[in-house]
C-alpha cells in the first residue's frame, strides 16, 4: 500500500519539475524603440521574468539586424547626471520580473546598418548565465507615453547626458527624457 502512495507523489513532484523547467525564465512585450534612419543606436526593451528560486543573469545578447555589436546597458544617475553605462550582466532576481526599459536597464544595439522602421519586427536572442537562450521577436514602436502627472516632474538637468539620444532630433530627444525622469 505504501508503495502505492508515493506513485502519485512522485508524478506530482515530476510534474512540478518539469512545468516549473518550461517557465523558467520568459520573456515578454519585447520592443525597440523607433529611431531616425542615422541612429547611432537603438534601445531594446522588454519583461524578463524570473520565476525561479534563484538569481539569474543575461549575459549577452544578439540580434538578426546588423549592427556592430549589442551591449547590456543601464541608465542610471551618475556624478549627478544621467548616463548609460555598460554591464557586464543583467541580474534577473529570483522571483521577481525585471523590466528592461527607457531610462534603465535595455539591451543597446549599436550601430545598425540600416534602422528598421516601425512597424517591423527585429529577432533578439538573450543569453542567460547558464548558458540557455531564448529568442523573441521585438516589435518596433515609438515609447510609451508618458504617464500622466510625470510630464511636470522632468528638468533640463536630467535631458543633458542621455546617451544615445545624444544624435537625434530635439523632438525624440524631449520624449526620452521623459522616460528616463519616469524609471527613477
Ligand atoms: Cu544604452
Amino acid at each position: 500500500m505504501k508503495y502505492l502512495f508515493r506513485v502519485p507523489t512522485v508524478l506530482a513532484l515530476l510534474l512540478t519539475a518539469l512545468t516549473a523547467q518550461a517557465h523558467d525564465i520568459e520573456i515578454s512585450d519585447a520592443w525597440i524603440r523607433a529611431a531616425p534612419p542615422n541612429a547611432p543606436a537603438l534601445g531594446a526593451f522588454m519583461q524578463i521574468e524570473n520565476s525561479t528560486d534563484a538569481d539569474r543573469y543575461v549575459v549577452t545578447a544578439r540580434t538578426s539586424l546588423d549592427v556592430d555589436r549589442v551591449e547590456l546597458h543601464r541608465t542610471m544617475m551618475q556624478d549627478g547626471i544621467m548616463q548609460m553605462v555598460p554591464h557586464d550582466k543583467i541580474p534577473l532576481t529570483a522571483g521577481t520580473r525585471t523590466m528592461l526599459k527607457p531610462g534603465s536597464w535595455h539591451v543597446m544595439l549599436i550601430g545598425p546598418k540600416t534602422v528598421p522602421t516601425e512597424g517591423e519586427t527585429v529577432t533578439l536572442t538573450l543569453v542567460f548565465d547558464d548558458g540557455s537562450e531564448q529568442t523573441i521577436d521585438a516589435l518596433v514602436r515609438k515609447g510609451k507615453k508618458m504617464k500622466h502627472g510625470m510630464q511636470g516632474h522632468g528638468s533640463k538637468h536630467d535631458c543633458k547626458p542621455m546617451h544615445d539620444q545624444a544624435q537625434v532630433t530635439g523632438h525624440e530627444r524631449q520624449q526620452n527624457c521623459g522616460h528616463g525622469t519616469k524609471a527613477n
